[in-house]
């Protein structure tokens, strides 16, 4: 049965991750996968996380099957956050929400749910985007292309070439957009060229698909959420993935969501009646810790509090890794101006470094990064900064 069976190449990302583990050297850093460490380099167990599972343990509940849609509460608290505690959008009944298995399990429910409604559409996501995105996509059915998003030699975003492509796209091309903190080069569009990208949308009649799998890692909670209220105000109905993976640091727990703004309740209880088939149909219904502990954070006031304290706090940690960066190069030699660390924003950095650095950066120092140049600089701290500063400058010479 298996003899014609081929091996699957491995995920370029997660790849890493298991090289990074078999390699010995003491002083080895691993800055592939998109995960945020702390300044011990430990992987974050949030105290807000601590406290609402301390809360779960003491007055412990059986566990039957959730609803297909997951926990309501949990639902009700991913609408305020992603379009705003007393919206209209929210208020009205307009949008339709599901628990899903983190932002993976959010894009794969809505891919399918697109590929029933729109078999024949394109998916136009952002040359380059998450690597997952496009087989994620593909898997469901779709052909799926790419618009212009970074630009080498600017060293930005190539905004013009986005904007043509978009311009060009027919009529329900859905369009792939990250919310906040572009994975992977960290350049994220200014509010004026958002609002450009939302009248085109609007005016193309695309179908847009944000993807929010870093909310609160950029400029805040609020602030990286203002490209929905964007969207909202246009009167499009589009989709959103989130992500509490690095949010909440419950990246095992798989909790995520998909949201459909729609026009109005009725339209919404419908898509939300075939968003329920589509997840009855893959896994039946999504597990309960991670949504409970989800839900009881954002629906307690001190909890909520001490999340955004938290989150903060990780914000913040990357910016000062971003800051010391550009000082450490600078200090280790680097003549050309790597200023732009500190512009970009979220968990990575496009380096600008060629694969052939980034290899010597992994075979000769065992600093990981992807073979694109992107480095997580979230897992920078002040242990490891100097040591991978140091790096760079030899492999840039
Ligand atoms: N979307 C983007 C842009 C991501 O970087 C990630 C990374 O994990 C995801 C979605 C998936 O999130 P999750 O781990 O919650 O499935
Ligand atoms: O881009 C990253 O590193 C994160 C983590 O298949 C990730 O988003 C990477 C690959 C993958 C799943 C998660």
């Amino acid at each position: 049965l298996f003899n014609a069976v081929e091996m699957a190449p491995r995920d370029p990302i997660l790849g890493l991750n298991e090289q990074f583990n078999a390699d010995s050297n003491p002083d080895k850093v691993n800055l592939g996968v998109g995960v945020y460490y702390d300044d011990n380099g430990k992987l974050p167990l949030l105290e807000c996380v601590k406290t609402a599972e301390k809360q779960m343990m003491e007055a412990p509940k059986a566990r039957g099957y959730l609803p297909i849609d997951g926990i309501a509460a949990y639902d009700s608290a991913v609408k305020n956050l992603v379009f705003g505690a007393g919206s209209d959008a929210v208020k009205s009944g307009r949008v339709a929400t599901v628990q899903a298995l983190g932002g993976t399990g959010g894009l794969k429910v809505g891919a399918d749910f697109l590929k029933r409604l729109s078999p024949n559409a394109k998916v136009l996501i952002s040359d380059p985007s998450w690597e997952n995105h496009r087989a994620l996509f593909t898997n469901a059915g779709f052909v799926v292309e790419a618009y212009p998003y970074y630009d080498a030699a600017r060293r930005g975003i190539n905004f013009d070439g986005m904007l043509t492509a978009l311009n060009a796209a027919p009529a329900g091309t859905i369009v792939l957009l990250h919310a906040c903190c572009h994975n992977p080069t960290g350049y994220d569009l200014t509010a004026g060229q958002w609002d450009q990208v939302v009248a085109v949308t609007k005016a193309r009649q695309l179908v847009p698909f944000l993807d929010m799998a870093y909310q609160g890692f950029g400029a805040g909670i609020a602030e990286d959420g203002a490209v929905i209220g964007k969207f909202v105000a246009s009167g499009q109905d589009f989709f959103v993935s989130t992500s509490f993976s690095k949010s909440f640091s419950l990246y095992g727990e798989r909790v995520g969501a998909l949201s459909v703004l729609c026009s109005n309740k009725e339209e919404a209880d419908r898509v939300l009646s075939q968003l329920k088939i589509v997840i009855r149909t893959n896994y039946s219904n999504p597990p309960t810790h991670g949504g409970q502990v989800v839900a009881t954070v954002l629906n307690t006031p001190e909890l909520r509090a001490l999340w955004e304290k938290e989150l903060a706090a990780m914000r913040v940690r990357i910016k000062q890794m971003r800051t010391a960066m550009v000082q450490k190069l600078k200090a280790a030699g680097v003549k050309q101006d790597m200023s732009f660390i500190e512009q970009q924003v979220g968990m990575f950095s496009y380096s600008g470094l060629t694969k052939d650095q980034m290899v010597r950066l992994r075979s000769e120092f065992s600093v990981y990064g992807t073979d694109t140049g992107r480095m997580c600089v979230a897992a920078l701290n002040s242990r490891n900064i100097d040591y991978v500063c140091a790096c760079i400058a030899k492999v840039v010479g």
